[in-house]
């Protein structure tokens, strides 16, 4: 760990704006505070190559939380829990036919609605324009390891932002281009579902990247009514280490994710990025251990009880590390020189008082970074509903509002960490 400069120190000294009071901790005025979705996970009626793809559970992202229709219901929960925020996609598929096509105006004027409706109520919209999924027309050229896929996004986005510009301040431009470059290329876990091709992974990286510094400036450039534009991407933050320190094989596989899933990505984003980006987006969850080899998460086959017995506190996803937060903000706010939001933090489990705990360490880790400098503007809880969980399917309890999904109505109900959230946004303190 470094140490900080006696500047940062000093800097952290003058900060008046986050503070600790008693037990409560303070954020800054005017922080965001949000809930995030994605397309695929809560519309439903979707045409991209999510759309015959079985998950683990047997099911499609079909008719997922059904909020294409259902956007309006939604709005009134986020106005139940008090968000100022909201970080949601707008759906390439649904907007363009081909290539350098006209927008749809019906699909744009759904969106437009939506938009109206949060700005009504007063929650500002982040918009992600890339969140894992490609029109069928994009997929079928070879997707992102496709370079004319760049110019063909660049002229997408160049469009929608001239659309959305006087209801649309925030954009991200890509989410977690690490996740969706291994879970397609690496892994094997995302269509379309190929394996171990390292070198293509770090192309389609290599590619996104450039697509990433080409939006911002036409973002830049196009500017909002509503006030200085801001464009960044999202960069999911994971811990990867050896569970026993001195196994040089566990070593070696977590200096290799490391290398391949953190630094490449930073390094590549920042650089193409430097122009242009106003702000840097980080989702964060925790860590990945490695022991023989085999990363020590319940999302690659463990289960909690034996991970526990390991002394590795889980989630129904990965292991939870929320000191590490603190650290990451920090090292990537010094690298990139941008403010930040943490554009996802969330925990999936059944088990509210976990979740409840795990929310709180997080916030708290969150506080310590900005109260020793680093310029985090929001936080958005991954997720406002429980959603289809791409290679998971419905099984990842991540919502804030619950959705039950054995009901075709697909009635929604808040959940116990809905309340607790709902209290940090109406006090901008935990
Ligand atoms: C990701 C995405 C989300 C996930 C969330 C929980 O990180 O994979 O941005 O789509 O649903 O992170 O795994």
């Amino acid at each position: 760990m470094e140490l900080p400069s006696t500047a940062e120190v000093l800097y952290a000294r003058s900060m008046s704006h986050a503070s600790n009071q008693g037990n409560t901790l303070r954020f800054p005025p005017g922080f965001l505070w949000g809930t995030a979705t994605s397309t695929t996970q809560i519309e439903g009626h979707i045409n991209n190559e999510w759309t015959g793809f079985v998950a683990r559970d047997g099911r499609t992202c079909h008719p997922a939380c059904d909020s294409y229709h259902r956007y309006g219901e939604d709005i009134q929960w986020m106005g139940e829990l008090g968000v100022n925020a909201y970080r949601m996609g707008i759906e390439w598929s649904r907007l363009q036919s081909a290539a350098y096509g006209p927008l749809d105006q019906a699909e744009l004027a759904r969106y437009a609605d939506q938009l109206n409706r949060l700005n009504a109520a007063g929650i500002v919209p982040m918009i992600v324009l890339h969140h894992f999924s490609n029109p069928p027309w994009i997929n079928a050229g070879g997707g992102w390891v496709n370079p004319s896929t760049v110019p063909a996004f660049v002229d997408y986005v160049a469009r929608l932002v001239l659309a959305l510009r006087d209801r649309v301040r925030i954009w991200n431009t890509f989410n977690e281009p690490d996740t969706y470059a291994c879970c397609s290329y690496f892994i094997g876990q995302f269509p379309p579902l190929k394996k171990a091709r390292l070198l293509t992974y770090r192309k389609v990286i290599r590619h996104m990247a450039q697509a990433h510094q080409q939006v911002c400036r036409v973002i830049r450039e196009t500017g909002s009514d509503l006030g200085p534009v801001e464009a960044g991407f999202s960069k999911n933050w994971t811990y990867f280490q050896a569970y026993r320190k001195r196994s040089p094989w566990d070593a070696l596989a977590a200096k290799f994710a490391h290398a391949q899933f953190n630094e490449f990505v930073l390094r590549s984003f920042i650089a193409e990025g430097r122009d242009f980006a106003t702000f840097l987006g980080v989702n964060y969850y925790g860590r990945v251990r490695f022991k023989n080899m085999q990363p020590l998460v319940p999302a690659f086959g463990f289960s909690c009880e034996e991970l526990s017995s390991l002394g590795v506190a889980c989630d129904d996803m990965l292991e939870r590390h929320p000191t590490g937060l603190e650290f990451a903000l920090k090292r990537m706010h010094q690298q990139s020189g941008l403010p930040i939001y943490l554009t996802e933090h969330g925990c999936a489990s059944g088990d509210e008082t976990f979740r409840e705990q795990d929310l709180r360490e997080n916030l708290a880790a969150l506080h310590r970074a900005i109260s020793s400098g680093v310029d985090v503007r929001g936080f958005f809880y991954w997720s406002l509903l429980d959603n289809f969980e791409w290679q998971f399917g419905y099984s990842k309890k991540f919502g804030l509002i619950g959705v039950d999904f054995t009901d075709d109505r697909l009635p929604r109900k808040m959940k116990p960490l809905g309340h607790v959230y709902r209290g940090v946004c109406s006090e901008n303190a935990i």
